[in-house]
């Protein structure tokens, strides 16, 4: 029966990825801007690599541009070509549509081999002898009904917290390890300049095994936020995905 082949087939094919991802080198925690960049690069390399995004759709805090305006702007554009997004110039700025901004970055992260899995939330993570080994996820569908439902694990050699704004991930491990940013983690006030160029120097790890990228590096180090200006969110996502590669080089040599 047709009705059921095409059942079969889904839930087949979702269990195949699902199995194959339950061991990764790379789990990235959020698909905004700086995780997408991060999943595509790491995944051009040839790295196995899961994004995991609690939301039905990818691509975060883009979509939206300014208050709704569609619109998003950086101030370099060679990431962006890399992407294929088309670019208008005003002034020292690029311009591009949000909506081929985000359509973008997922499709050619996915294209590079990156498996998302959407609709997925980390809840926790799994450190047994001080280093992030994996992440505790659910269905978001299960988390946001707050029903009393078992999550499962997925394991990683490195786990990136691109979760933006709230920084998640860290906020799991400071619920155990309060002491590792005793002043609390908070960006601070708006200044663009500051925070383009702080977000991606300070992209890095933060804890064994654990790397930050895009906005929950502001929060981590109290940089400011910068609003819709999303070039730093992919020079973050790039360099994280450098610096893991580097990692995983060295231990594989
Ligand atoms: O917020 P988001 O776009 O983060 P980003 O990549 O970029 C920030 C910019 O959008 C903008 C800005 C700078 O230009 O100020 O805000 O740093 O994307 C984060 C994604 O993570 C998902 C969330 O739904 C969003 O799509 N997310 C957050 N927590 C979890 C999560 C979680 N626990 N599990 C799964 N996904």
């Amino acid at each position: 029966m047709i009705e059921t082949e095409i059942s079969r087939a889904i839930t087949a094919e979702y269990n195949r990825k699902l199995t194959e991802h339950l061991e990764n080198d790379v789990v990235i925690v959020g698909a905004g801007p700086a995780g997408l960049t991060a999943g595509y690069y790491l995944s051009k390399a040839g790295y196995k690599t899961a994004l995991l995004e609690r939301k039905l759709s990818t691509g975060g805090g883009i979509w939206g541009g300014a208050a709704g305006y569609n619109v998003v702007v950086t101030q370099d554009k060679d990431i962006p070509d890399e992407f294929g997004m088309t670019s208008k110039k005003h002034k020292g700025l690029y311009i591009f549509d949000s909506i081929e901004f985000a359509a973008a970055l997922a499709f050619k992260a996915k294209k590079a081999g990156l498996e998302i899995f959407n609709l997925t939330e980390a809840e926790d993570v799994i450190i047994k002898t001080d280093s992030i080994e994996g992440v505790v996820v659910n269905h978001s569908t299960i988390t946001i009904a707050k029903l009393h439902v078992d999550p499962f694990c997925i394991s990683a050699k490195y786990v990136i917290d691109a979760t933006g704004h709230p920084a998640e991930v860290v906020k799991m491990l400071l619920k155990r390890k309060p002491k590792l940013f005793p002043k609390g983690i908070q960006e601070s006030f708006m200044d663009v300049v500051t925070a383009e160029a702080g977000v991606v120097d300070k992209t890095g790890e933060i804890f064994p095994g654990l790397y930050v990228a895009g906005m929950s590096v502001c929060a981590v180090f109290g940089l400011p936020r910068m609003g819709p200006i999303f070039g730093g969110m992919l020079k973050s996502g790039k360099k994280v995905a450098g610096q893991i590669d580097g990692k995983l080089r060295s231990s594989n040599s």
